[in-house]
């Protein structure tokens, strides 16, 4: 056992290294990118819906990158964007529509992450009347299999006065017989003649407390796109925390499977450093989960408290200084050797003991994960070990 007995010494900016071409490599197997389409005429009330879902700053966006004619692309992060048509009236708009059927039909050749994920087509309940390019694009969108979400905006009055709803009309003459496809919204908060206030509605609840767009598209969107989506609209804190959870989850999963991979052939414990890049890549990705962007700092501080907790039990101490360094702990089984499942095990508990630090932690994440500590650490790993009783068993004879 002379080289179990060794020290072992690892360049953590190399493992950083290895660990942000894993997570990379992750994001886009797990495809996260975000495209959200609006269409509507001009006036409609596009700008002021994209604002109210995904905050102010999407607006001081800039002008946008022009993809054809008449839609333009706003990038508002690395992996969100929104695309905003033009021309939706009388004389631009058979234009428009074939702009947009190419652009349709040349997403389809390309990776997921680069596509269409969700249509929104706006049309005011002002003049109460829907427009043939309204509806020939609505066709479009099916005609692609785009989910489409119909939003009747600058919401007032559904019923005119002789009790016939635009609402109805929308519905009937676009075919839509599910209201998960529909949203009547008020993106402003207005006061009518009368003083009253009338507030926002159907973003997150129609009047009635039912779904509003928010959760309507959360639900209509992929696996994947649906998470960033929760993560950048700005008013459902429950379904971001929720989403952000349930994504972290898959992603544990994933992860685990990669470590469990990286010791199919059995390695020393001493070696545990080996799963390290997979495991910070784990903890980047469930941090980006929670909208969190980690640092080096970050990410050494994280790895070396859970190497403090887990490490012991596998009879390894880890030494931080400029470098890395594995210290088997004397008179212990620094000899025996990690296979696939202690791998996988050690990660997912690893992964779930983060997960649950950050969800106790969702309203001061910034502060929480800048306080991670051994301690912070190994009591959520005891927690984790409390919830997955089948996992902690492989790991406890470790
Ligand atoms: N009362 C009321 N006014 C709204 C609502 N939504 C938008 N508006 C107003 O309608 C006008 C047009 O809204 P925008 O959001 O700029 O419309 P748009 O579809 O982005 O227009 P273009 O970019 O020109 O195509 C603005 O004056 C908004 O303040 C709403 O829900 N209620
Ligand atoms: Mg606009």
């Amino acid at each position: 056992m002379a080289e179990n007995a060794q020290e072992k010494e690892f360049n953590f900016e190399d493992l950083l290294k290895k660990a942000k071409g894993i997570f990379e490599q992750v994001k886009k197997e797990t495809s996260e990118n975000l495209n959200v389409l609006i269409a509507g005429k001009t006036g409609a009330g596009k700008s002021t819906l994209i604002n109210a879902v995904f905050g102010s700053e999407v607006a001081s966006t800039g002008s946008g990158e022009p993809v054809t004619k008449n839609i333009k692309q706003y990038p508002i992060t690395n992996d969100f964007s929104i695309f905003d048509t033009k021309g939706l009236e009388m004389a631009a708009f058979d234009e428009t529509v074939s702009q947009i059927r190419d652009l349709l039909k040349e997403q389809k050749t390309k990776p997921v992450d680069e596509q269409i994920h969700i249509a929104w087509l706006c049309i005011p309940e002002g003049n109460r009347r829907i427009e043939e390019g309204e509806k020939e694009l609505h066709a479009i969108f099916k005609e692609f299999d785009l989910p489409v979400i119909t939003i009747i905006t600058k919401a007032i009055q559904d019923a005119d006065e002789k009790g016939v709803k635009f609402s109805d009309i929308v519905k009937k003459e676009l075919s839509i017989n599910d209201d998960k496809y529909f949203q009547r919204v008020r993106a402003l908060e207005v006061e009518d003649d009368e003083g009253e206030i009338k507030k926002i509605l159907g973003i997150i609840k129609d009047n009635k407390g039912n779904d509003g767009l928010i959760e309507k598209t959360y639900a209509l969107l992929p696996e994947g796109q649906n998470a960033a989506f929760a993560r950048y609209q700005k008013h459902d804190n429950e379904l971001r925390q929720n989403a952000a959870k349930k994504h972290a989850r898959e992603l544990i999963n994933y992860y685990s499977a990669l470590a469990g991979g990286v010791a199919a052939a059995p390695i020393p414990f001493s070696d545990f450093l080996l799963l390290l890049p997979t495991q910070i890549g784990m903890i980047t990705h469930v941090s980006n989960a929670y909208g969190l962007d980690i640092s080096a700092d970050t990410a050494k501080k994280v790895a070396t408290a859970f190497v403090g907790v887990a490490g012991v039990g596998f009879g390894i101490k880890l030494a931080v200084g400029s470098l890395l360094k594995i210290i088997p702990l004397s008179g212990s089984i620094a000899g025996g050797a990690m296979n696939a499942t202690i791998a996988a095990t050690t990660t997912k508990l690893m992964g779930h003991a983060y997960l649950s630090y950050l969800d106790d932690n969702f309203d001061e994440l910034e502060n929480a994960i800048s306080s991670i500590s051994t301690d912070i650490f190994k009591e959520y790993w005891d927690k984790a070990k409390v919830f997955f009783p089948d996992d902690a068993k492989n790991i406890a004879s470790k």
